[in-house]
């Protein structure tokens, strides 16, 4: 899977540069610029909640180096083909969850059942620690039974409130 690739000719010597992905979707990149005897300059242009853990070439080149600008490298005295492998890994955050909480306002009202109510009907999808919140009885899945569980809590029910009103930490 190739992301970028680019043949020139510098200094005479036939030259090529090409990037693999090792973490699909993970980032994308503009292409490589060359900027004079062999070199060759390059910016990974990352996703959101992404950053790189590494990048390594191999093929002919002398050095990867970081550039000290932000994602963009250097590979010196290319001589033939370079393929530069980038890895990247996923940023991940605890974040503190109210379960019943669904539309993350910090109280549990009428309207985190109608966010579940909107989610079963696929009017308006819940992702993350939305998600999360909106099992409200833990069974892994949000159906209309964690809109009841919210209700009965609301309605102060002794049970059948599932976790309701319960603290979590997710990682999002
Ligand atoms: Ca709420
Ligand atoms: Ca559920």
């Amino acid at each position: 899977m190739f992301f970028l690739s680019r043949s020139d000719t510098i200094s005479n010597k036939p030259f090529n540069i090409c990037c693999r992905k090792s973490s699909l979707s993970a980032y994308d990149s503009g292409d490589p610029v060359i900027t004079g005897d062999g070199q060759v300059n390059f910016t990974v242009v990352l996703k959101d909640g992404y950053t790189i853990s590494s990048v390594t070439a191999s093929g002919g080149y002398k050095n990867v180096k970081d550039t000290g600008v932000a994602n963009t490298y250097r590979v010196t005295k290319v001589t033939g083909a370079v393929t530069i492998t980038v890895t990247t890994e996923k940023n991940e955050t605890t974040q503190t969850v109210l379960i019943g909480d669904t539309n993350l306002d910090g109280i549990i009202s009428i309207k985190d059942v109608t966010a579940i109510q909107r989610h079963c009907a696929e009017f308006e999808l819940l992702t993350g620690a939305a998600e999360a919140a909106a099992d409200t009885d833990g069974d892994g899945s949000i159906t209309i039974a964690d809109a009841t569980c919210i209700q009965l809590y609301l309605a102060e029910f002794s049970e059948g409130y599932g976790s309701c009103g319960q603290t979590v930490g997710v990682t999002v």
